[in-house]
């Protein structure tokens, strides 16, 4: 059985590409009751918006509508954090921030020990995505050990299973072991659990590997994901075969005279057939990769925080600002990444680090494209039909309180300062909050 709803509040961000924002707002969805949802739990159709606009207006045309009305607060599509590793929840102080070479040694040393008993953590990232007002998620799963809990959570996720080896002789191991995780994700398959592909990054997946795994992926029509020129020593090691990843293999692993996998162009070029790919960080690309990456309509996922930690840097908007040309301008999504490289993975406070990150960018300008990357962007990039208020698309709703927000002729910027946690969050047209 499905019923309609009504929800409205002080304000309404439709998160379109204008950044329309509504007075006394209202938003007409569908919900569907337990017997269905549980009954054909795998067919069912998911809960859609039905109609948006002014509150008053949408309860005369549809008074049996089931209505609710948040005074002072903010309506808006659920957020998307578009780049989250959920295994990684436990750490806290294990990795070494500040340059991404010892950074990466750190991961290496004490994985193991963060990698333990990772459940309950699981279900802390989780209930902070809630609390957050995340609804939709791009989780990247090195081990699968976060499936079960990520599948049956409530959260929409797109799970992507990573892949990730660089020794020859282990491509054959490394591959079925990829396999089972992927098929295993198939198997939770449902509305909200969408199996996805990650190659973890061109310094860190062998070639022939990458290519069984990206058939899987062509096969299953599955969005991809990639870490891709996060660090100067990626991009040095890419260009010339040098520097902190000559070491890191030749030292480390015991490789002699070891060679990169891909150009950088060779690496983008393996995504061309894809529809909806993903590479976060791309820190140190330049004006050629962006060219590319626009023109095959790849994304970007931008971390800010693990960026400073990491690379001590962020990505620069300075050569996107006012250029109309979609040839150099893709689409950017926000992430808070894991906690292996951020204090947490809260995404209202990364779109807090973000406005402050950024002075070059004039502010309320700012805090509209942040909460686009925040929304529709992020759900774009992902494939899913959320992020945006607009009929067909689907019943994925935050509220939150900010007091006096009809003051305020900012209110993206004053949302971005003041929202703390969602009073009400819809996933699917069921309450979460
Ligand atoms: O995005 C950050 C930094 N770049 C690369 N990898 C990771 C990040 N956060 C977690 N990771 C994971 C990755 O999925 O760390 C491991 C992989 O499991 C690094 S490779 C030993
Ligand atoms: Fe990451």
């Amino acid at each position: 059985m499905r019923s309609q709803n009504l929800i409205g509040a002080s304000r309404v961000f439709v998160c379109d590409e204008g950044f329309c924002v509504i007075k006394d707002g209202g938003v007409l969805y569908e919900s569907i009751e337990r017997d269905e949802t549980s009954g054909h739990k795998k067919h069912s159709q998911g809960a859609k918006i039905l109609a948006v606009g002014k509150y008053e207006d949408l309860v005369r045309e549809y008074p049996s509508a089931e209505r609710e009305f948040w005074h002072d607060s903010v309506l808006l599509p659920s957020l998307v954090n578009a780049h989250i590793h959920f295994e990684f929840s436990n750490n806290t102080t294990s990795f070494v921030y500040g340059d991404f070479g010892r950074w990466l040694d750190s991961v290496i040393a004490k994985r193991d020990d963060v990698l333990s008993d990772i459940t309950k953590s699981v279900q802390e990232a989780i209930a902070l995505q809630f609390a957050n007002g995340v609804g939709l998620v791009g989780a990247i799963s090195s081990y699968g050990y976060d499936m079960e809990t990520l599948s049956g959570s409530g959260l929409r996720v797109v799970y992507f299973s990573e892949a990730m080896g660089s020794n020859p002789g282990a491509i054959d191991a490394l591959f079925s072991d990829f396999k089972a995780r992927l098929g295993q994700s198939i198997a939770h398959k449902s509305e909200l659990f969408t199996p996805a592909v990650a190659l973890h990054s061109p310094y860190s997946l062998h070639h022939i590997y990458a290519k069984y795994v990206l058939q899987e992926a062509k096969n299953l029509k599955t969005p991809i994901s990639a870490h891709f020129l996060e660090s100067t020593y990626e991009r040095e090691w890419l260009m010339n075969g040098s520097g902190y990843f000559y070491d890191f293999f030749s030292r480390t692993f015991k490789v002699p005279n070891p060679k990169p996998f891909y150009s950088i162009e060779g690496f983008l070029e393996q995504f061309v057939d894809f529809d909806n790919v993903l590479l976060t960080h791309c820190l140190f690309a330049g004006k050629s990769e962006y060219k590319i990456m626009a023109q095959n309509a790849y994304n970007i996922v931008t971390c800010p925080r693990s960026n400073r930690l990491l690379n001590n840097t962020y990505l620069s908007f300075l050569h996107m600002q006012g250029r109309k040309d979609s040839d150099f301008v893709p689409n950017i999504a926000l992430g808070t990444d894991g906690r292996s490289s951020n204090a947490d993975v809260s995404l209202l406070e990364e779109m807090r680090s973000m406005l402050f990150a950024c002075p070059q960018v004039e502010l309320d300008s700012l805090a509209q494209q942040i909460l686009k990357m925040a929304t529709c962007n992020g759900a774009q990039a992902l494939g899913v039909k959320s992020g945006i208020l607009k009929d067909g698309y689907n019943a994925d709703i935050a509220v939150f309180e900010i007091p006096h927000i009809t003051h305020s002729c900012q209110e993206a910027l004053q949302f971005i300062l003041h929202a703390k946690e969602a009073k009400r969050l819809l996933i699917n047209g069921k309450g979460i909050i």
